[in-house]
């Protein structure tokens, strides 16, 4: 017989959804266990966004959980698009009043577990989500497999912040869900690189081999990405030919990189995933478990936040008073937003990445859209409306 747990809300997966939902479930006095398949150690190391929305940054202030990220978080008021070896500027504080701040999405998991374990909420480590069952009667519950044993919990409801590749989605029955795929026919190499980052706001390249990306982690850490084929391996790509394609396409006037040694690089994939509906009887997804957007956007861990939110809304609504108005609107809501950020993302990875088989005549037009945007006041405008993120209409 399995070792059988209970709790209000069973949690899969520790990312920026689950745990951020652990903690607002915590501050209105819902009980909720997290699963996290890998170690404590893992997660808080785990290279991966950069960039939170002016709401993300509210959210964290408002649970009590955004000191070390007001203390070291770096706040822009805007960003540069280079292209044609000019830099134009997008200055979205004074377009919109809100900007954004780089934060690494570890150091905002380190500040999440830390949160949780101080509040005495449980997490376990290395305890991998097997199935989730009962979704469609009143007893749901997670099986789970934890120091070698098979154990289960009982909840009222299972939240599946398991990420793209979790057991939560897969637990929905075949047909129950409308999938929605764009695969892009590029990725995105990226590195960590001891160098001082050359520019105090990030740039985004269009140029002629292809996409390129300046961003920061510290004063003395960059970030940078490129554009490659999704087929390249990164044995293929030594660090002097890394740097070589950082220079020619982040050239332009007075400009210069700083070179430095490569602490880590990887290659990502670009798609754009959805799936209607993110809810199924008792079991809600939310984060990467239901959309994934090209990380172009800045979006992914922005739309995590932005999903829980809802959903903690809508079960604080239900523990308080037995009503499930909101929960019944959970999809409908997340689902609104979560495609304008997908219509978003998708529109600056067609605008500033090369497609393999070019035409000049997209590359012009591409030129033209970015000199529009960049001296346009609607133009930049929308655009910080979309970057700095939308309300989330509830
Ligand atoms: P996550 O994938 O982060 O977390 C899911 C968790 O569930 C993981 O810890 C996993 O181990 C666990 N899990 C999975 N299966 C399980 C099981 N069966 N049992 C128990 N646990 C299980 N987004 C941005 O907003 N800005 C950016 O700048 C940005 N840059 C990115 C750069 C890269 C290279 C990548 C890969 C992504 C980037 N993203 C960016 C997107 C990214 O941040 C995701 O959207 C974000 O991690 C989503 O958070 P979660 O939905 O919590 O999923
Ligand atoms: C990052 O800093 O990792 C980053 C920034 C902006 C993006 C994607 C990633 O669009």
């Amino acid at each position: 017989m399995s070792e059988s747990f209970r709790t209000q809300v069973g949690i899969i997966g520790a990312g920026p959804a689950g745990l951020f939902l652990a903690h607002l479930l915590h501050l209105n006095g819902i009980e909720s266990v997290v699963l996290e398949t890998h170690t404590r150690e893992y997660i808080e190391s785990r290279i991966r966004a950069g960039v939170l929305e002016q709401g993300t940054v509210d959210l964290m202030v408002e649970m009590g959980v955004g000191g070390r990220m007001k203390r070291e978080g770096l706040v822009h008021d805007g960003l540069e698009f280079c292209f044609s070896g000019i830099r134009r500027r997008i200055d979205f504080r004074e377009l919109t009043g809100r900007g954004i701040t780089v934060y690494a999405q570890h150091e905002v998991i380190i500040d999440l577990v830390a949160a949780r374990l101080a509040a005495g909420g449980p997490i376990l480590f290395e305890a991998e989500a097997v199935s989730a069952e009962g979704i469609d009667g009143n007893n749901p519950k997670i099986r789970f497999r934890h120091e070698g044993r098979e154990k289960e919990i009982a909840c009222d409801f299972i939240a599946g912040c398991d990420g793209y590749h979790g057991v939560g989605r897969a637990a929905v029955p075949d047909g129950a869900l409308q999938t929605f795929t764009r695969i892009y026919p590029f990725a995105w190499l990226g590195i960590l690189a001891a160098a001082a980052p050359a520019s105090h706001e990030l740039i985004y390249a269009n140029h002629a081999t292809g996409f390129a990306l300046l961003s920061m982690r510290a004063p003395d850490i960059s970030r940078l990405y490129i554009q490659v084929d999704p087929e390249e391996k990164i044995e293929d790509w030594s660090d002097d030919r890394i740097w070589a394609q950082l220079h020619l396409r982040l050239t332009s006037e007075g400009f210069k990189l700083n070179e430095g040694q490569v602490l880590q690089k990887g290659i990502t994939p670009m798609r754009s995933f959805m799936i209607e509906p993110m809810q199924h009887g008792t079991l809600f997804l939310a984060g990467d478990a239901a959309h994934i957007v090209p990380p172009t956007g800045a979006k992914g861990l922005n739309l995590a936040v932005a999903d829980v939110r809802v959903l903690s809304r809508g079960l604080s609504e239900y523990y308080a008073s037995n009503s499930r108005s909101l929960l019944d609107r959970y999809s409908e809501i997340c689902l609104r937003h979560a495609w304008k950020a997908q219509r978003f993302s998708w529109w600056l990875t067609q605008l500033l990445h090369r497609p393999p088989v070019e035409a000049e005549f997209d590359h012009r037009r591409q030129i033209a859209e970015l000199d529009y945007l960049t001296h346009s006041k609607a133009g930049a405008t929308a655009f910080a409306e979309c970057y700095t993120g939308l309300p989330l209409r509830m």
